[in-house]
């Protein structure tokens, strides 16, 4: 079996916590203007916002933005990353202007670039589920009618949160939630400013359901509509295997996935799987949204499904990869989380561990996907001039283009790179897995 070799690595998770007083500070690479940044860092102590603008490829304005340590804006800093990006083939022009501040999100304007709409609604937090709402790393600037929203339902016995932009309306009429005879709901909060709906301490509608008669089917699982193979594997399932699950909610469409119990911490659902390298993966948009293959062979799971899951619960991510000489590795990322489908299947990568090297994170390096939108031949959202999926056969999170790309057509050997400084290319390509899991 793949990576058993790997299979007796501890992993620590440490686990901050929440504190109040956390500055949140809009977090993208390459960004067209700070205020189009629809992520949300919470940063760690002693450290600021900071906007960098440079000249991309083609002399275009770009930005990144995120939380550093305050000496960036410090002119020597400035001196040298000017210096080391002027050397840095992906970005052949100088940088023009490192800027700090320490308010939340007050980089949505940093170094001189537009501010958000005179006339908008607050910044609110958008996910359309989470464990806990303090985990919601992904925000929205609401229309001018609009109030950010959250709100809490409890099915099977687990708190689900959904925060998002609503219209005023739904606080005003009550609750509108009902999702059914196991539902209760708990918190429904309404507010109007900017980050106000990021946890739910100020209650302001509190609904109790009347006990239902309704008797529920009988189950001696723990989950009896498994959201995913972590559910699968609490409901006692300990077996690398194909199981059913069900990322829509109960009673709605359920799908066969893979679930691995091999690899610590137990009950991971693989979105990927390549070997022998015989499955078509340079496939179209709609194909990398929906899943293709095999689920009992090679296949793509699907964007959709990524998406969902990783937006649930805080997700573990882990790259397996293997070469023909007999080598594997592996990377673990913390915290990673697949957007929607309208910020293009944007993934976010938190800290990683592991035996492969992060190149898949480096914030800086043309190559790097952390923070980057999914691309398929049919829709670019990298930052090449040309398309790097059309160019290198396969969907993937491309940057200018990849330092990790493990969709590669079979057979292309211009797709050099399938994992820097470990796989330089398909003909020494033997497998992958990627797959994720609940931090906890
Ligand atoms: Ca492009």
């Amino acid at each position: 079996m793949f990576n058993k070799k790997l299979l007796a690595v501890l992993v620590v998770l440490a686990l901050t916590a929440h504190s109040n007083d956390a500055l949140f500070c809009l977090s993208c690479t390459a960004t067209v203007s700070p205020r189009h940044c629809h992520t949300l860092q919470k940063c760690e102590d002693g450290k600021v916002c900071f906007t960098q603008r440079y000249s991309g490829i083609n002399g275009e304005v770009l930005y990144d933005t995120g939380c550093h340590t305050p000496s960036i804006c410090s002119k020597r800093t400035t001196q040298h990353l000017v210096k080391s990006l002027s050397h840095n083939p992906a970005y052949p022009h100088t940088e023009q202007c490192v800027e700090c501040c320490s308010s939340d999100a007050c980089n949505h304007k940093g170094c001189g670039s537009p501010d958000y709409p005179t006339r908008r609604g607050p910044l609110c937090f958008n996910c359309q589920q989470s464990v806990d709402p303090t985990f919601c790393s992904s925000v929205q600037v609401c229309d001018e009618n609009e109030i950010c929203h959250l709100h809490e339902e409890v099915e099977f016995g687990e708190s689900i949160f959904v925060q998002s932009c609503s219209q005023k309306h739904i606080c005003d009429s009550g609750s509108p939630y009902v999702f059914g005879k196991r539902s209760t709901e708990r918190c429904l909060k309404c507010c109007n400013s900017d980050l106000c709906n990021g946890e739910c301490a100020a209650v302001t509608t509190t609904t109790t359901t009347t006990t239902t008669t309704t008797t529920l089917p009988t189950t001696t699982l723990q989950y009896s509509s498994p959201f995913d193979c972590w559910e699968i594997f609490h409901n006692g399932f300990n077996t690398t295997g194909i199981y059913q699950i069900y990322p829509w909610g109960p009673g709605k469409k359920s799908i066969d996935v893979l679930c691995n119990m091999d690899v610590d911490p137990k009950g991971w659902t693989v979105f990927q799987w390549r070997h022998p390298l015989t499955e078509n993966f340079t496939r179209n948009w709609e194909e990398y949204k929906n899943g293709f293959g095999n689920v009992s062979g090679e296949f793509w799971l699907g964007n959709e499904v990524l998406h969902l899951l990783s937006t649930a619960h805080p997700t573990q991510f882990y790259i397996g990869i293997s070469s023909t000489n007999g080598g594997s590795w592996y990377e673990k990322f913390d915290n990673m989380t697949v957007a929607s489908e309208s910020d293009n299947y944007r993934i976010t990568l938190g800290n990683a561990s592991g035996t492969a090297g992060d190149h898949s994170t480096q914030i800086d390096h043309a190559g790097g996907m952390n923070t980057l939108q999914f691309s398929t031949y049919d829709r670019d959202n990298d930052a090449n001039p040309n398309s790097c999926a059309a160019n290198y056969k396969g969907g993937w999170w491309f940057n200018y283009c990849h330092y990790v790309f493990l969709n590669a057509a079979r057979g292309f050997s211009y797709a050099e790179t399938i994992y820097s400084n470990r796989i330089s290319n398909m003909s020494s390509f033997n497998s992958s897995i990627l797959m994720i899991t609940r931090m906890y």
